[in-house]
């Protein structure tokens, strides 16, 4: 028989309207101060930092409560550097004749190209694995739902931690990203879902003069 879980009170505090709205407008200002950009230090970064982000993202509500991830965080060079090999030579496929046009197109005011200078420039790799389904030790397998709703909304907390914390990410998806479970010897049920450099921004780090849509053009009231 499946037991259900136990039910205990909601800790929850009523926060009064005032400050509710204090909060609102504080935690809007600092996360559009939140800038993605591909030029980071070398400094290193405590390692208690990055436990903390992803204590926070593990906090990610999930289909059926079921947590479908896995964060790896790599900080050795060696592996770092393997890291980088292997992204850079799929990004090379992909900039040269695996992207259809319209795609480059829609990247060139970005600047992207197959260089990754910040997978070994950043002190911290953290590379999402999405579960796909569960895996037991014994090799069963269990269905996991709404993995990649989850792990989208798991990544969100973590890039709001790290902000939070002054500390910068880039959220890289080369594709395909199956060298990644090769390289970090991750087991059949999971799946590279967002490889995320972490540390400080360069002392001249840059970023796109981009800008982002109102309120109005992306919320509609009924
Ligand atoms: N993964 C490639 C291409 C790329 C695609 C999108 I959509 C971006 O917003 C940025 C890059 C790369 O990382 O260069």
């Amino acid at each position: 028989m499946t037991k259900t879980y136990p039910f205990i009170p909601l800790q929850f505090t009523r926060l009064p309207a005032t400050q509710s709205l204090e909060r609102a407008r504080a935690f809007y200002h600092e996360m559009n101060c939140r800038r993605t950009t591909r030029h980071f230090s070398t400094e290193p970064v405590p390692r208690e930092l990055i436990e903390y982000a992803i204590r926070t993202a593990g906090t990610a509500p999930s289909g059926a409560h079921q947590q479908p991830w896995t964060f790896v965080v790599v900080g050795d060079p060696e592996l770092k550097r393997r890291i980088r090999e292997a992204a850079e030579a799929q990004e090379h496929l992909n900039y040269h004749g695996r992207m259809p046009p319209d795609w480059l197109e829609a990247l060139a005011p970005l600047g992207t190209d197959e260089h990754k200078p910040h997978l070994t420039d950043a002190p911290w790799i953290v590379v999402l694995f999405r579960q796909a389904y569960g895996l037991a030790p014994d090799g069963s397998r269990r269905s996991f739902y709404y993995t990649q709703e989850s792990c989208g909304i798991a990544a969100g907390l973590l890039i709001a931690a790290l902000h939070h914390m002054g500390l910068v990410t880039l959220t890289h998806t080369p594709s395909p990203m199956g060298f990644l479970s090769d390289l970090l010897g991750r087991p059949e049920n999971e799946r590279a879902f967002l490889v995320m450099p972490v540390g400080y921004p360069a002392a001249d780090a840059k970023v796109p003069d981009i800008k982002r849509k109102p309120l109005d053009a992306i919320a509609w009231w009924k």
